[in-house]
């Protein structure tokens, strides 16, 4: 039998950062490729707007929607049609995600700098964000709470939800999209997938109608979500012209445990990222070769069983996965530091003073009973995570996705007549007098010896 995952010994070995980075490869993703195809396709948007839209919609998703906007009718009726125990659990999660995030919002805060002279900071929400939500394989409502409870907790006024339309739908996004979207109270949703519809955020577009070139979308300012390499491109394509968020590679997963992990608990939570994408990484890092030797064992029995278990062998047999061996914690430590994994969990003795250790992570899951599966869906945290090791600068999707800090001056003119001098000599220095005479000439005013008054 071939082995279920490999296993990389690191014992005895000093490697580098940039080394140990190497040691766990990761699946390339030519996002550059897909941007030469959907560059052509947004642009068609932007010249036709709407009846770019169903043409498209016919040739990708092989259907013509009756609306490209969800009618009102469409969302309460997909609402309606939930079961009622997984609208429980849709709403246990909203209300755990929304607790979080609405602790997010950074506060605004004033400075004064000297007697008359403030500065202050403002946290504005972007005013209009565009969610896209993919269909096909896989239908993740919890993903349209996680991006809409973080922009409405930002406080972001006006919110546009896209998702592709279904054939098997009448083609309209898939029902349980369109149900979240009802109990999250969004309105504006409609039946656009792939580049088109975020070249549709990106401009906006008209015409709802074949004759019509009524406004049907208002462009945005900011869209994420996550979405294929198409997608991926798509944004790529658009940024500058708005915000987005940081690219979705594929999931990962990475656990560091030492003699006291349960083998059982470990095995299990790398195959449940592992069914997300065969592309996925599992990562195990650990100073005991018995807990190795019993991760792989049910690693390999569970596989066999599971649902999804296609994607989950080609995923773990992957040299994105792998069980790596080390002399011990500290060695540990810099493994996963230098991975920077998108969901890190800690099973060791000590697991909460560690995580307080880690420098990079997307999200740290402590201890045996915070797995990740409790954060992809009712934690309260967000599980739009950076992945490729992005984490080493970049945070989850929060409320600080969708806000922008303004600075707010304010001096009196005796806060200004102090620094004044002091500033007119900095403007000279860099060869702009015109910014000194901007200064004096308020001095000058504010001594009463104006020339020209
Ligand atoms: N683990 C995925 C999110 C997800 N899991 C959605 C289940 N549904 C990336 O963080
Ligand atoms: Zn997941």
């Amino acid at each position: 039998m071939d082995d279920v995952i490999r296993r990389i010994d690191l014992r005895n070995k000093p490697l580098s950062n940039s080394e140990l980075r190497q040691a766990l490869p990761r699946p390339e993703v030519s996002v550059d490729d897909a941007a030469q195809i959907v560059a052509p396709i947004m642009h068609e948007v932007k010249e036709r707007g709407a009846a770019a839209l169903r043409d498209l919609s016919q040739r990708f998703d092989s259907t013509r929607p009756a609306h490209l906007r969800v009618p009102a009718a469409a969302l309460q009726a997909a609402l309606e049609q939930l079961d009622p125990d997984l609208r429980e659990s849709l709403t246990e999660a909203i209300a755990r995600v929304r607790q979080v995030h609405e602790a997010q919002v950074p506060r605004d805060f004033t400075v004064d700098v000297a007697p008359g002279a403030q500065v202050r900071q403002r946290w504005i929400p972007v005013q209009r964000v565009g969610l896209y939500v993919p269909g096909g394989l896989a239908v993740y409502p919890s993903s349209v709470i996680m991006n809409v409870v973080a922009a409405q907790s930002a406080g972001v006024p006006s919110l546009a939800v896209t998702s592709p339309p279904q054939a098997s739908n009448s083609g309209l996004p898939h029902p349980t999209i369109l149900a979240a979207c009802a109990l999250l109270g969004i309105t504006e949703v409609y039946a656009v997938g792939g580049a088109q519809a975020i070249a549709m955020l990106a401009y906006g577009a008209a015409g709802e109608t074949a004759d019509d070139d009524a406004v049907l979308c208002e462009p945005v300012d900011v869209i994420t979500g996550p979405g294929n390499v198409y997608v991926a491109a798509a944004k790529r394509l658009v940024r500058g012209i708005v915000g987005i968020d940081s690219e979705a590679g594929p999931t990962e997963i990475a656990i560091v445990a030492d003699s006291t992990g349960d083998p059982d608990f470990i095995a299990s939570d790398m195959i449940s990222q592992a069914e997300h994408d065969p592309n996925a990484a599992a990562v195990l890092v650990t100073n005991d070769v018995s807990l190795a030797d019993a991760v792989e064992v049910r690693v390999a029995r569970r596989t066999e069983v599971t649902p999804n278990r296609e994607r989950v062998e080609i995923a773990l047999a992957g040299p994105q996965s792998a069980v790596v061996v080390v002399d011990d914690m500290e060695q540990g430590l810099r493994v996963v530091d230098a991975y920077g994994a998108e969901h890190l969990e800690i099973h060791t003795a000590d697991a909460h003073d560690l995580a307080q250790r880690v420098t990079s992570a997307g999200a740290i899951f402590v201890g045996p009973y915070s797995p990740v599966s409790l954060g992809d869906y009712m934690a309260g945290s967000n599980h739009v995570l950076p992945t490729g090791g992005v984490s080493r600068y970049a945070s989850g999707l929060g409320v600080h996705s969708y806000m922008k800090a303004v600075q707010v001056i304010e001096y009196s003119a005796a806060a200004l007549d102090a620094i004044g001098t002091k500033i007119v000599r900095f403007a000279n220095a860099e060869h702009l007098p015109a910014h000194g005479e901007a200064i004096t000439a308020r001095l000058d005013q504010s001594r009463g010896t104006a020339t020209d008054t």
